[in-house]
């Protein structure tokens, strides 16, 4: 069983930062720490603020894996085959773990689940933009397989060095999920691409939807990214949005071309001079309109998560009051 090695907080109760003030040792201690490329761990002094960064991006992390749930766990009832539902279950409880291994990672740095939960369901915490837009066909789960697991992996691979141990620890393990993850996806369009032409239409007209919307997953350019540059000299995130976005482009173009599908942008080239493919404008304003709550599935993915949470209070209570009392039991036998 993975672990973080630190208790869970009670819920609604968060947890206070062990080192709350900084002395000039601390501070050099630590910067001397990343200067080397060594890793931060739940007990070292940290700056606020780097603390604060490293919360607001793994639960936004974790939001995003148990809220990317929804799109694929859709099409579970209405899977083409046994062997294809169970495949797809299997992935989509993956993500529910992903969601664990990074809650308990950001809980290490003394903020409760439940404050991280109540953000998500009252709408203030972000999530990724990408699982707001709808599943329309069996190529869909396909698809996010393929090109959003592979989007997220480039993103995770550098994670897996972040200088925040616990983070860094969780990435590893993710990340090979994600790898079973892709492969998979990719593996169901070259199925479906052996099969007939409305079996190949499906395919294209899901990648057609689903290609900008995963050049947006790495978030703005560069110039507009407010966190970036800091996030970088902490050691938190290693290679650029803009980069990451080139690297995905690059990789991409050619299992495009194997699996005999066309990516939906009239300006992808591959450019001599640069070394990489050219591409299209992605169209931010959609972007930020998705990220901002005015998607076309953003509320639908919320009241789903608020609706499941409610209904999974009773387990949360049983679990508290069983663990309460072999508390008593302990304590009794101590005594
Ligand atoms: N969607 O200054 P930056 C997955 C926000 S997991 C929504 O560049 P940063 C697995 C950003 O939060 C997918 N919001 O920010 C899976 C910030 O807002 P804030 C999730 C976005 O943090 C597969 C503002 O814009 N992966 O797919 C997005 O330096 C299949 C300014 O942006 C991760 O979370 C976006 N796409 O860089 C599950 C990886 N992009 O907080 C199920 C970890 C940006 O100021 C099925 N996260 N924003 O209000 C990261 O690597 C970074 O946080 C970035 C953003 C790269 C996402």
């Amino acid at each position: 069983m993975y672990t973080q090695a630190l208790s869970i907080p009670d819920e609604g109760r968060s947890v206070k930062p062990i080192h709350p003030k900084e002395s000039p040792q601390q501070i050099q201690a630590f910067e001397d720490r990343i200067a080397a490329d060594g890793r931060i761990e739940p007990q070292d002094w940290m700056p606020e603020a780097y603390r604060k960064t490293l919360v607001r991006q793994i639960s936004q992390h974790a939001h995003s894996e148990i809220v990317g749930m929804l799109p694929e766990g859709n099409w579970i009832s209405r899977a083409p085959s046994l062997k294809r539902k169970a495949i797809l279950i299997a992935k989509v409880q993956d993500e529910a773990g992903h969601g664990q291994y990074l809650y308990s990672a950001a809980e290490t740095l003394g903020t409760a689940r439940s404050d991280m939960l109540d953000a998500l369901h009252s709408g203030k915490a972000k999530y990724s933009s990408i699982f707001n837009y709808p599943t329309l066909s069996w190529a869909d789960v396909g698809v996010i397989g393929w090109l959003v697991d592979g989007a997220a992996i480039m993103n995770q691979i550098p994670l897996c060095r972040c200088s925040y141990g616990p983070y860094a620890r969780a990435m590893i393990r993710v990340c090979k999920e994600e790898s079973f993850h892709q492969r998979q996806g990719y593996e169901s369009l070259l199925a479906m691409m052996q099969g007939t032409q409305s079996q190949r239409d499906m395919v294209q007209d899901a990648v057609n939807r689903w290609w900008w919307k995963c050049l947006a997953m790495f978030g703005p350019p560069d110039t507009d990214s407010a966190h970036s540059e800091q996030s970088m000299r902490w050691g938190i995130k290693r290679i650029s949005n803009d980069e990451l976005r080139q690297k995905f482009v690059d990789a991409t173009v050619p299992q495009a071309k194997v699996l005999g599908v066309s990516l939906p942008d009239p300006h992808l080239k591959w450019n001599e001079a640069r070394g990489h493919y050219d591409f299209g404008d992605i169209d931010w304003d959609e972007f930020w309109q998705t990220v901002n709550g005015h998607g076309p599935c953003n509320r639908e993915r919320l009241a789903t998560r608020v609706k499941a949470h409610a209904q999974g209070q009773w387990v949360r209570d049983a679990a508290l009051a069983y663990a309460q009392k072999q508390e008593r039991k302990l304590q009794q036998e101590a005594a």
